[in-house]
């Protein structure tokens, strides 16, 4: 490694870092701790800086950025308090696969062993939620930290990493450069062995049934279009998980049986159940847990993934092929011959038709009353370009729309399905914004509960005044209503999900946001139109109808369910 003639002082290190691993966007909140990056990224003529109204929400923005450009994303926060905000988006990035470089700020060395202002063991409040936690201790470190870190978060499966730079040593000068940027790609992966591969093949061909299963790990585009490329030479059923949402294309929307999640109610779930071999892709139980969808652990399991799995009474795969998931798709593709056609299989017509049948009763013949979340989403699946990049926070809504809008395209309709954490959807709609080009050019559209919309809507004013243009939808039933209606079918009553008492208009407008309201049917479509043609930042207030959000949870399919 060339050493620098000049040396640089280590904050400045650090932006050459981010800088050469690609990184034009950093999310954060300024503080002592971390001053000296901040004065090094002011004079950077590349790497915009976004200061948010919350680290959670900035941690939150840098995974989205990781999720739809494959690349970290990165955040910044201060020593103590900062840190620890960053602690829920930090578990969040991690569990869902999204790559994360989180850097925070630490008390000068001289002071590390004793309580101080603003002191804290952040690395051991963050280390077991993420893939790597970093303590710089020395000047010439920082270099090969900020690299180990970016190919810590990149590498499967894929997550958050933390770098500490005590106050002192930012300061500080190193005669160790950042690394070039190509050190900071990964090498390749590589398929399985060819007899994995081809006893897998095998499996395929003599399956009566055979369900691809879609997890979070098989959106990145690469993969998609292998996988694309397999069903067009094998046409098989296909479902989802929330987090693979897009991966299969309007072409081939005649193999698509939904998403699966949360119940085991969907066409989806009965088409697992009747399969006699699912090859699961990418599949990370923390979306939906094996012991939901293969109850009496009798499916025949094909693993395809980076990794093991994690083995279990409910997920004992026959065959694992691990390694590049991209490279494993093609091969098993070239290594199959004949596959049945599903075409002609019973079960899959009645399901298919029983997957589409929600259309028929989506537009109410009485357009009255609150707003009906079905009528709601085929409008929204009207009026939205196919590339809008659409972001869901959790809540009924999200289960509503998991089940039944369309994304045919990956990285463009995102939600937080691991850890189900409240709040993303605005932060992810701002990142989704800025990583356009050129940015905030086309209209995002990101929705939430009342409950969810109020964890991150200080971000509103990070949207107006990035210049933005996102429509953010509120269904709002003044409730946390995904928890008011499991309370109900559980306890017979519920409690502790009472909100409302905000006006989101002009919550809106206080923003200098846009505000509309939707009260009843009668107005979803004219009001829905107007608010996604406003450019700018806009808040809709749709007030919904859950009145029959017990039926997303009844028809749970039976144990037995052969
Ligand atoms: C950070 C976090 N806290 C709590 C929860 C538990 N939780 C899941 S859904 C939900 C209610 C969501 O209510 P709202 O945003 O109003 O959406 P709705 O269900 O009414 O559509 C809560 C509290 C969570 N998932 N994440």
């Amino acid at each position: 490694m060339e050493l620098l003639s000049i040396p640089r002082n280590c904050a400045n290190i650090v932006v050459d870092s981010l800088y050469n691993a690609g990184v034009r966007l950093v999310f954060g909140i300024p503080g002592a701790k971390v001053d000296g990056i901040f004065d090094a990224l002011l004079d950077h003529p590349a790497i915009r800086l976004i200061v948010c109204r919350h680290e959670q929400n900035a941690v939150f923005m840098a995974a989205a950025v990781g999720r739809i450009t494959g690349h970290p994303g990165v955040c910044i926060a201060t020593s103590g308090p900062g840190a620890s905000n960053l602690t829920t988006g930090l578990a969040t990035a991690t569990t869902e696969g999204d790559p994360v470089v989180a850097i925070i700020g630490s008390v000068s060395r001289l002071q590390s062993t004793k309580r101080t202002h603003q002191s804290m063991r952040a690395l051991d409040v963050l280390n077991p939620i993420c893939k790597e936690t970093i303590g710089i201790e020395v000047e010439d470190q920082v270099a090969e930290v900020m690299l180990d870190a970016f190919r810590g978060a990149t590498s499967y499966p894929r997550g958050a990493t933390v770098v500490s730079l005590p106050l002192d040593i930012a300061k500080s000068e190193s005669k160790i450069p950042a690394f070039p940027s190509v050190s900071f790609s990964l090498p390749d992966f590589g398929p399985s062995p060819i007899s994995c591969i081809e006893s897998v093949g095998h499996l395929i061909e003599e399956a009566k049934l055979p369900v691809l299963f879609l997890g979070m790990r098989s959106t990145a585009p690469q993969v998609v279009a292998v996988i694309r490329n397999f069903l067009k030479l094998h046409p098989m059923p296909v479902v989802e998980t929330f987090q693979a949402a897009g991966a299969v294309s309007r072409e081939l929307v005649n193999l698509f049986y939904g998403r699966v999640g949360l119940f085991r109610n969907q066409p989806g779930d009965k088409l697992l159940a009747k399969s006699d071999l699912v090859l699961t892709v990418g599949y990370d139980p923390t979306e939906y847990d094996a012991n939901l969808w293969n109850v009496q652990g009798k499916l025949r399991i094909v693993h395809i993934d980076y990794q093991t799995c994690d083995f279990g009474f409910h997920y004992r795969p026959i065959i694992e092929l691990i390694g590049s998931i991209e490279h494993n798709i093609k091969c098993l593709a070239a290594n199959i011959r004949n596959t049945v056609s599903h075409s002609e299989s019973e079960i899959c017509r009645s399901l298919y038709e029983e997957f589409h049948s929600w259309r028929k009763t989506a537009v109410p013949e009485e357009v009255s009353g609150l707003v009906k979340p079905l009528h709601f989403i085929s409008c929204l699946q009207r009026y939205v370009s196919p590339t809008t990049t659409v972001t869901c926070d959790v809540g009924t809504v999200y289960i509503y729309m998991m089940r039944y809008f369309f994304a045919y395209e990956p990285g463009m309709f995102l939600t937080s399905n691991g850890q189900q954490t409240l709040g993303v959807s605005l932060p992810w709609a701002i990142a989704a914004s800025l990583v356009q080009e050129p940015p905030c050019s086309k209209k995002v559209v990101s929705l939430s509960g009342d409950g969810g919309f109020m964890f991150s809507s200080q971000e509103l004013s990070t949207a107006v005044q990035l210049k933005c243009n996102i429509t953010h939808f509120i269904w709002n039933d003044g409730h946390y209503n995904m928890v008011e209606f499991q309370e109900e079918l559980k306890y017979g009553r519920s409690s502790g999900i009472a909100l409302g008492g905000v006006d989101f208009v002009r919550f809106a407008e206080a923003f200098d946001a846009k505000g509309f309201r939707i009260h009843s049917e009668d107005e979803v479509e004219s009001v829905m139109r107007e608010a996604l043609a406003y450019e700018g930042v806009s808040i809709v207030d749709v007030s919904i109808d859950y009145s029959r959000n017990q039926e997303l949870a009844s028809n749970i399919i039976p144990e037995e369910y052969k």
